[in-house]
């Protein structure tokens, strides 16, 4: 029998790589992300590379409504989650908060912290009854030091932080682990999100150093995921060598 783990925003990034390690373990699937082509791109390539079975799923993780109809549209098989990734999530803009969207600010919140907390809204009650799973939120050295214009983005994965610590309380009587993972810089399309397709911008952030993976996370991830049913990986904080703190990445000269 299959372990069965789902992953949101696996259509890009860190999600994407996520579904390739735990298919590669021989897990079955469930992925998710508002891009169908890339999911199901996705999914025909997971199948056949891996010999796994995926179900891709597509919805907003900020619309309540898609959640709840795409989860209970499973067949009832695939709502016995072992473990639950939830990785969907995005920054949008960077500026001092005098001077930021408020629709930004809606977008990160409404994906980051209410996206998070309806999916899991939905698997959760499914580990509660089978009484063991694993919640494994990705958080960002953004949810624990603030940086300059960060501010909404980082108040969104401090939110992420404080979740996962609560949650950790209230179901651990259910032999359920929840284990953040704070990622800092990551080269994915996190950059080119969050300066709305500003080339240049985007590679700035990653000029100069040798930055994390989406496989490098993928690799936390999994490292958590297996450990044995009697240690739960609380926190995993990671950075590249590079990159010292939030506000202090040693750059090598252009
Ligand atoms: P990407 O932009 O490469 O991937 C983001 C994924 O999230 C995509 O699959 C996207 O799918 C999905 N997503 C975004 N918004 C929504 C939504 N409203 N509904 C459903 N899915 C959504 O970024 P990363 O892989 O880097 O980011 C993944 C997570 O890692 C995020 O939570 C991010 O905050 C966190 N993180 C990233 C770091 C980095 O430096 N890159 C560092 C620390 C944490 P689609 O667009 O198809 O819906
Ligand atoms: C993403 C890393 O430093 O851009 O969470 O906030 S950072």
């Amino acid at each position: 029998m299959h372990r069965i783990t789902m992953i949101t925003g696996a259509t890009a990034g860190i999600g994407e790589a996520c579904a390739h390690k735990f298919a590669a373990q021989g897990h079955n699937l469930i992925i998710t992300g508002r891009r169908s082509d890339r999911l199901d791109t996705l999914a025909a390539a997971l199948s056949a590379t891996y010999g796994i079975e995926v179900q891709a799923l597509v919805f907003d993780v900020r619309a309540r409504n898609e959640v709840e109809a795409a989860w209970h549209a499973l067949p009832a098989t695939w709502r016995a989650v072992e473990i639950l990734v939830n990785n969907a999530g995005l920054a949008a803009g960077r500026e001092p908060l005098h001077e930021g969207d408020p629709d930004d600010w809606d977008a990160m919140i409404d994906t980051n912290v209410k996206g998070l907390l309806y999916v899991t809204r939905m698997v959760l009650p499914e580990m509660v009854a089978a009484q063991r799973g694993h919640i494994i939120n990705m958080g960002s050295v953004a949810g624990r030091e603030v940086y300059p214009n960060g501010n909404v983005y980082c108040a969104s994965k401090f939110a992420v932080e404080g979740l996962s610590r609560a949650l950790r309380l209230d179901v651990a009587q259910h032999n359920i682990k929840v284990t953040t993972i704070s990622p800092g810089l990551v080269e994915t399309e996190f950059s080119m999100v969050r300066f709305k397709g500003d080339q240049a911008k985007s590679d700035a952030v990653y000029q100069g150093i040798d930055p994390l993976t989406g496989a490098d996370i993928a690799e936390m991830v999994w490292f958590a995921a297996s450990q044995p049913a009697h240690i739960c990986i609380n926190d995993i904080n990671i950075t590249c060598t590079a990159q010292a703190s939030s506000t202090m990445v040693v750059r090598r000269p252009v």
